[in-house]
């Protein structure tokens, strides 16, 4: 792994070997005691230690694992729901690294331990609205993109995060055919990505994420249209222009930048108004979108002044 030499740890990162040894043991028993508390059936080497944040979470009931990784938007994979699951079991996701580029004091190539390291791993409940209208209730585990980014120093030019998927033809077959321009490409103004709602997602239900939801670090941005949650990341730069994203640049009149949920401006193609919940059954009614998907309070303050059927 390429380390550049000007990456050092903050201070308050660097952890004594004997704190480090302790805290291991500490961890392979809480470990334990994690298994035989919720009776989880996931193995012991694939369940991350995490801890729940009730303040951040929905009440709502959680989509089944079994919906929430068999029901997926993942075009390199196919654009058919159920492609990522069936078409992605030859995608490694380990070892992986994160290059840091752009506007910011420390830039490089890191691997995704390094980068997690310092940060401890929270689960956060959120629903993810497609732009098809559909939407489910997922319980992610990830940290907070902020927290991660404050890490990297960020510039004063530093106005915008693009992020970009991985290439790899060979073990995502949709990318052998020009559905999009890949890479996949998103974006975000740097204060929706210092958002403290934004996170990096590493894990669903407690386990590492499968592929077809983005192994092994997805964006999620509970606020915005699904596409904006960027899978299978290997990049993120800091600019000061605001960058291109895969779904603008494919249909410009149907995919803005901002892409927040949003049921008063329709998709030039369909309403959306409401929503079909995965898992309620083809017969259950739609249920209401709300305005940035409910996390108005929390977020509505980002974009005071805009007019957001200009900015979609
Ligand atoms: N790289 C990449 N990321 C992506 C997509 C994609 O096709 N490629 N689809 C997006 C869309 S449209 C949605 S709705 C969410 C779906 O996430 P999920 O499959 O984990 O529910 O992923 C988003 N991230
Ligand atoms: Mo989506």
């Amino acid at each position: 792994m390429r380390r550049r030499p000007d990456f050092r740890p903050l201070p308050s990162e660097i952890t004594p070997r004997e704190a480090f040894v302790s805290r291991r043991q500490l961890l392979q028993g809480a470990l334990a005691l994690t298994l035989a508390g919720t009776g989880s059936l996931a193995s012991a080497a694939n369940s991350l230690r995490f801890r729940k944040n009730p303040v951040y979470s929905t009440q709502e009931k959680v989509n089944s694992f079994e919906e929430i990784t068999t029901y997926n938007n993942f075009y390199e994979f196919g654009t058919g729901k159920s492609d990522p699951a069936e078409r992605s079991a030859q995608f490694r996701p380990t070892p992986w690294s994160l290059t840091v580029a752009g506007e910011a004091e420390v830039t490089g190539t890191f691997s995704l331990e390094d980068v997690l390291r310092p940060h401890a791993l929270e689960e956060r409940i959120y629903r993810l609205r497609c732009v098809e209208a559909w939407s489910m209730v997922v319980p992610w585990v990830g940290v907070p993109l902020g927290d991660v980014i404050k890490r990297f120093r960020p510039t004063s030019r530093a106005k915008y995060v693009a992020f970009k998927t991985v290439f790899r033809p060979g073990e995502m077959p949709g990318q052998r055919f020009p559905v999009l321009d890949w890479p996949y490409v998103e974006g975000l103004r740097i204060d929706e990505a210092m958002h403290p709602l934004t996170i990096l997602a590493v894990g669903v239900y407690g386990e590492p994420l499968p592929n077809q939801n983005g192994a092994p670090l997805r964006l999620v941005v509970p606020w915005k249209y699904g596409f904006k949650s960027i899978k299978s990341i290997v990049e993120l730069r800091f600019t000061e222009q605001q960058p291109p994203t895969s779904w603008n640049r494919s249909a410009p009149q149907e995919y803005g930048f901002y892409a927040n949920v949003n049921p008063e401006v329709d998709h030039p193609r369909w309403s959306q108004a409401k929503e079909r919940r995965i898992g309620t059954g083809v017969f259950a009614p739609r249920v209401p979108t709300l305005p940035f998907n409910g996390y108005a309070e929390q977020v509505a303050g980002l974009y005071r002044g805009m007019d957001l059927v200009r900015y979609y």
